[in-house]
């Protein structure tokens, strides 16, 4: 009787081993198929010579995913990324054919280039045909500028990476994959809301999907320089300061940095880490500030590897209730802005776009803009560089992510780990925030303070904020949210004569702000249509807006550390949460300029403010 049981336990650890085994072959095999390298971050890519890629792709749409997965939904070996073409004699039909499919423009979002897409949210396929002649010991990459929201790529039906989050540059790296003469590269992109994604299922925002930012191949030396990080010492006067990182680089060599038009150069060694620490003193530096944005030439050269930066230098701290800009204490007269194109709708992502956006802020008396809800392009960064504009630059953790799961606070580190070591070296960006209006609870503040100490670590040299939701108290207003106690500056939003109260209800509401920080005032507003006329207390007229700015204005002026406002919005933004017809017709309105260009009444209550400083502390 033991025997037997002993030989039924033997016989059945037997099985469940070779079960295991089998399951570890099979997971091998499907790994061995569907592995690709992660993408990596290039600092500075736009500064780099490339291919582009822009222009017409071949697409599929294609809800089901059926180029992907097989009808008992396992990968297929052979999707619609072989792009196949079929032959007379297969033994199998083939049932897609890219050279037969419409068309889609890269850059852009696929809802506003055709208007069965409008509302899609699901998988789409583009391919493209391209002739490219790889040079020896160099290495390719393919330079995405952002794929919203889950993408993957393959260059002549061989997978080279996949990528998660809808608004950061990312570079897959294709040296294996590519050859002289004809390629051809087929990726899918996916705009699938998930629960478990960054941001997460509800957003006030149209969920652009598609390949909305420039696509290129980037060609560098087997050696090269993929991030590095330059800003002026807070600490040391005149000097210059930071790291180059050198991939693939021995610690033997060297990398240099120099400006030219100041007479600087430095060598420094790099480490076995791959890091040179650069350090060194500058004269006659003329600092970048919203009123002199001097950029400088940069040469970064290491081995035959070399990228020509175009870069401000300024410092920003934070001092008691002050923010200090070079050292001064600064208001920031701000407006928040999302990437939607004006006049067109959908994504924006050209140099037009951008200096249309920024133009309008300046026109408006900026030196401020939040580049609301998440990374924008590196068009809009260079612009607001060029334009004298400060930035807060936002993680996409808005409102109610799934904070207590593990794998999206890898999602949201990983987001903020490419916003910063893309653009950490634009002197426009002083602030960088971790979320917007998020739930007060636990978990989430410890998740937010996670990002907000991740973010400290990769660049020490900004500011931490985050746009807080605030507590009604009778006619007190309170910030108390725990989370302001990781943050450098307070963000709050507020909407009284909006979405509570009068717009007069302002005139006596009382502030209790509980950090002694400095306080931005992220979001006010009221939706207006633009050319809607009637009396200053009729909702969506050109009059209510401009009456809720009148009331906000003398009261956020009674708050003792503000330092900035950046008020809700400068132009419409398309919303699938605004459905009044006539109105908003998918439209949020609270621009202070339509969506086609059109000012109304309340941008010209704040350019008057801004221009004449009756708003905050005149500098
Ligand atoms: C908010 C959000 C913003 C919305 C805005 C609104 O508080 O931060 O994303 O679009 O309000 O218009 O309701």
């Amino acid at each position: 009787m033991t025997a037997l049981v002993a030989r039924s336990v033997a016989s059945r650890a037997f099985v469940a081993l070779r079960a295991l085994l089998i399951v570890l072959a099979v997971c091998f095999l499907a790994r061995s198929v569907v592995a690709a390298p992660a993408p990596i971050v290039l600092t500075g890519a736009d500064r780099r010579p490339a291919t582009s890629l822009n222009g017409d792709w071949a697409s599929i749409v294609d809800p089901y995913f059926s180029g992907l997965f097989s009808f008992h939904h396992e990968e297929k070996k052979n999707g619609y990324f072989m792009n196949y073409k079929a032959k007379a004699g297969d033994t199998f039909p083939t049932e897609y054919d890219f050279s037969k499919a419409p068309k889609l423009k890269v850059p852009g979002d696929w809802n506003t280039q055709r208007e069965s897409l409008m509302f899609y949210e699901g998988p789409i396929w583009y391919e493209k045909d391209f002739t490219y002649q790889p040079r020896e010991h160099t290495r390719v990459f393919l330079h995405v500028g952002a794929a919203n929201y889950h993408s993957w790529f393959w260059v002549n039906g061989q997978k080279v990476c996949e990528h998660e989050g809808g608004f950061t540059a990312f570079n897959c790296e294709v040296t294996q994959a590519i050859h002289s003469g004809g390629n051809f590269v087929v990726a899918a992109v996916d705009n699938t809301r998930h629960e478990d994604n960054v941001p997460t299922l509800e957003t006030d925002w149209w969920n652009y999907g598609g390949l909305t930012r420039e696509v290129s191949l980037i060609e560098v030396p087997d050696i090269f320089i993929d991030q590095y990080d330059l800003h002026l010492s807070r600490e040391e006067e005149g000097v210059i300061e930071g790291w180059v990182h050198v991939a693939g680089g021995q610690s033997d060599e060297k990398a240099d940095v120099e400006i030219a038009d100041l007479h600087a150069k430095t060598t420094a060694q790099i480490g076995a880490d791959g890091r040179a620490a650069i350090h060194f003193k500058v004269q006659g530096l003329e600092r970048w500030t919203p009123e002199t944005p001097k950029l400088y030439k940069v040469a970064i050269r290491a081995g035959s590897d070399s990228v020509d930066e175009l870069m401000g230098f300024r410092t920003v701290e934070a001092k008691g209730t002050e923010i200090l800009l070079n050292g001064k204490p600064i208001f920031l007269r701000g407006v928040s802005v999302h990437a939607e194109a004006p006049y067109r709708t959908g994504r924006a992502y050209s140099d037009k776009d951008a200096e249309t956006l920024l133009g309008w802020a300046k026109e408006l008396g900026c030196n401020f803009v939040r580049l609301a809800h998440y990374p924008h392009d590196e068009t809009m960064l260079r612009a607001a560089d060029r334009m004298g504009l400060l930035v807060w630059s936002e993680n996409p953790v808005y409102w109610a992510l799934q904070f207590d799961n593990p794998k999206v606070l890898g999602k949201a580190e990983q987001q903020l780990d490419e916003e910063i070591n893309t653009s950490r070296n634009h002197a426009a960006i002083i602030l960088w925030s971790m979320a917007n209006e998020t739930p007060n609870n636990p978990v989430r503040t410890q998740f937010i303070e996670t990002l907000a100490k991740r973010a400290r670590g990769l660049d020490p040299t900004r500011l931490i904020t985050a746009a807080l939701l605030v507590r009604a108290k009778g006619d007190s207003k309170i910030v108390d949210d725990p989370l302001g106690q990781a943050l450098d500056v307070i963000g709050i939003n507020e909407y009284i004569g909006w979405y509570e109260a009068h717009p007069e209800t302002a005139d006596t509401t009382q502030w209790q702000i509980d950090y002694q920080k400095p306080l931005i005032v992220s979001e006010f507003g009221a939706g207006a249509k633009a050319g809607l006329h009637g009396g200053e207390n009729d909702r969506w007229t050109e009059e209510y807006q401009a009456n809720v700015f009148r009331h906000q204005l003398p009261m956020l002026n009674k708050i003792a550390q503000l330092r900035g406002m950046s008020p809700w919005l400068l132009m419409d933004f398309r919303s699938p949460n605004r459905p009044l017809a006539g109105i908003q017709d998918e439209f949020n309105r609270k621009g202070l300029i339509s969506d086609q260009g059109k000012k109304k009444a309340a941008f010209y209550i704040l350019q008057k403010a801004y221009k004449e400083k009756t708003v905050g502390k005149p500098n």
